[in-house]
């Protein structure tokens, strides 16, 4: 499809045919979970919020299931304006926009509140700013829970176990960086890929929170879920910069206002949701290990002398640990 082409379908945008009157859009946004999982479901509401503020004019049709492509392949089209909106985890975003990797990093967070005092805050501004050079416009952050590991044969019970084992990660350097710290073999792949090549040995094991654990239902081959809760990295929604340009500055505040009131609703849907798929996963009979977190930390190290490097990185991540 040529560029011109996709920009126009992107946008949506609709000319009451000569009469003069306001532009209907719908903005397209894409999201690789189902229906029901906490970031579809915000982003949902976000476009009623959207809607009521603009009479209806402004409609956002979230377009889901990775129905658009994996979270690397939909980034980029959301820079060229093919995709208007996409509610993306931090990690693909790690290597385009170097300010996303301080929230990656591993434990730094103390808490969820942690976490959400440093995203609501003038870091979280300053981070959502740093899209705009890449072609996007950063929105909102949205939770993600902790991220843990699980394995398909050998559980997890030490960092040692670690050793050698082929875990499946983000597209992103830092991701790969934490798991070589580990002691593991990196095996980065699309979210899409993980539950075949768990069941044919590809890889050994893979990370993520209760909810993608279980809403992909890797916990059927995956049956070991090791609690390190090593990274509490949010999700980010974006929008295209292409498609940002061609709102009115007025259109601009009620799409920004109300995803950063869809934020509030997110994070109800987020803790009912993560209740609801730990019990889901414990009740299918799920090997649920606890370890000792202090040794996995101190084993992250070298991630944090890899990229907390220059003196921008280095404030960011001074000023996460000075929020309280
Ligand atoms: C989930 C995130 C999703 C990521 C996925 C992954 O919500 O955006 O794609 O993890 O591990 O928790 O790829």
């Amino acid at each position: 499809m040529n560029i011109a082409r996709s920009l126009c379908v992107a946008l949506g945008v609709t000319l009451a045919a000569g009469t003069g009157q306001a532009q209907e859009i719908t903005l397209r946004s894409a999201d690789i979970h189902p229906d029901g999982y906490p970031t579809v479901e915000a982003v949902k509401y976000m476009g009623q919020l959207v809607s009521e503020r603009t009479n209806g004019r402004i409609k956002i049709d979230v377009t889901n299931n990775a129905a658009l492509g994996s979270e690397k392949d939909t980034i980029e089209q959301t820079r060229f304006g093919v995709i208007d909106m996409n509610r993306v985890n931090a990690a693909p975003f790690n290597n385009l926009v170097p300010q996303t990797v301080v929230l990656g990093l591993p434990f730094l967070f103390r808490s969820t509140e942690h976490m959400h005092k440093t995203v609501d805050g003038p870091i979280g501004e300053e981070v959502l700013a740093a899209f705009e050079p890449h072609g996007l416009v950063g929105l909102a952050f949205y939770d993600s829970g902790a991220r843990s590991f699980y394995t398909t044969s050998k559980p997890i019970e030490k960092l040692a176990d670690l050793k050698g084992m082929k875990i499946r990660v983000q597209q992103s350097d830092l991701w790969i960086a934490m798991m070589e710290a580990f002691g593991a073999n990196a095996t980065p792949m699309p979210f899409g890929e993980v539950y075949s090549s768990l069941e044919t040995g590809v890889v050994d094991g893979a990370e993520n929170n209760w909810p993608s654990y279980e809403s992909s239902r890797h916990f059927e081959v995956a049956k070991n879920y090791t609690l390190t809760d090593h990274s509490l990295n949010p999700e980010i929604l974006v929008i295209s910069k292409i498609t940002w340009d061609k709102l009115s500055p007025d259109d601009q505040k009620v799409i920004k206002q109300s995803a950063k009131d869809s934020v509030i609703k997110m994070r109800e849907l987020w803790q009912a949701r993560e209740k609801a798929s730990e019990e889901k996963v414990r009740a299918a009979g799920v090997n649920v290990i606890t370890v000792d977190k202090a040794e996995f930390a101190e084993a992250m190290a070298p991630v944090y002398e890899k990229f907390v490097t220059d003196p921008q990185m280095k404030d960011l991540l001074a000023r996460i640990r000075a929020t309280d």
